[in-house]
């Protein structure tokens, strides 16, 4: 009897730590998290963050998303703002955080990084960020360090669509693994948008987790809102501002020529 107490009293113990501490998904795509996930404000840095640079990103967030005709929110930003996400490449030396700040996804998504030219994942490999991307179990503000990386660096992030809710049975097809590189993408679509934060050293990512056959143009990108902290502003997507430009100059052209012909 008193054996039976002592192991309830320790089982109890045991639940009530287990409450206390961080319950994250096990490692999806068996795939290991690069460091753990840190409780929103537990250090001097997130505090700063949680009091200075959070309203500045709900207010980017809020800035860029509107109503569609179903009622729904999308996140979409514009040309002029977005920045190119397949040039992540630090020009100095840098120590980067990646703060969760909200999801609006059915799926149970996985976000996690890798460096250089890599976009293969492999079992064991310390890729994943926030190994269940939802929230709960995820607070905003919640944060990982993700390291110090040096000058140079080119930082690739994924996210793995619903990886996290059976990660036993996942394995690392990355079929419907979304990366910001859009040329890895299997479906060919773009599955981030990027903003700088205004006056800050914040990056802000708003993913899109559905297949882009499913999403055609009309993704929320809602699924995911992260910041990364520590990464400079990259170049706007001048390029896709640039062929839309030549775009309209060969459809401008094209029409004079055609007017001169009908007046000819
Ligand atoms: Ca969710
Ligand atoms: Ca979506
Ligand atoms: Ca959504």
């Amino acid at each position: 009897m008193i054996k039976k107490s002592i192991s309830f009293v320790l089982v109890s113990a045991f639940c009530f730590l287990g409450a206390s501490t961080f319950v994250e998904a096990s490692s999806p795509m068996g795939l290991q998290s690069i460091n753990p996930v840190e409780s929103a404000g537990s250090d001097a840095r997130s505090q700063d963050f949680l009091q200075n640079s959070l309203s500045k990103v709900q207010h980017v967030i809020n800035a860029h998303t509107y109503t569609d005709l179903f009622g729904n929110p999308r996140f979409n930003p514009n040309l002029l703002v977005r920045v190119n996400m397949n040039s992540l490449i630090l020009p100095s030396e840098q120590s980067i955080r990646a703060y969760f700040i909200s999801e609006d996804a059915n799926y149970q998504n996985t976000f996690g990084m890798t460096t250089g030219h890599d976009f293969s994942l492999s079992a064991g490999d310390q890729a994943t960020i926030f190994a269940n991307a939802s929230a709960p179990p995820l607070q905003t503000g919640d944060f990982v360090d993700l390291g110090v990386f040096d000058k140079g660096t080119k930082l690739n992030f994924f996210l793995g669509q619903d990886t996290a809710s059976n990660p036993i049975s996942n394995t690392p097809d990355e079929e419907t693994v979304w990366w910001t590189n859009q040329l890895k993408n299997k479906d060919g679509a773009q599955h981030v948008f990027g903003i700088a934060i205004p006056n800050t050293n914040l990056l802000l990512m708003g993913w899109e987790d559905l297949s882009g056959s499913l999403f055609g143009l009309n993704g929320d990108y809602n699924d995911l809102f992260v910041v990364l902290e520590g990464v400079a502003t990259p170049e706007p997507e001048t390029y896709l501002i640039l062929a839309t430009f030549l775009g309209f100059v060969i459809l401008i052209r094209g029409n004079k020529r055609q007017e001169a012909k009908v007046k000819s």
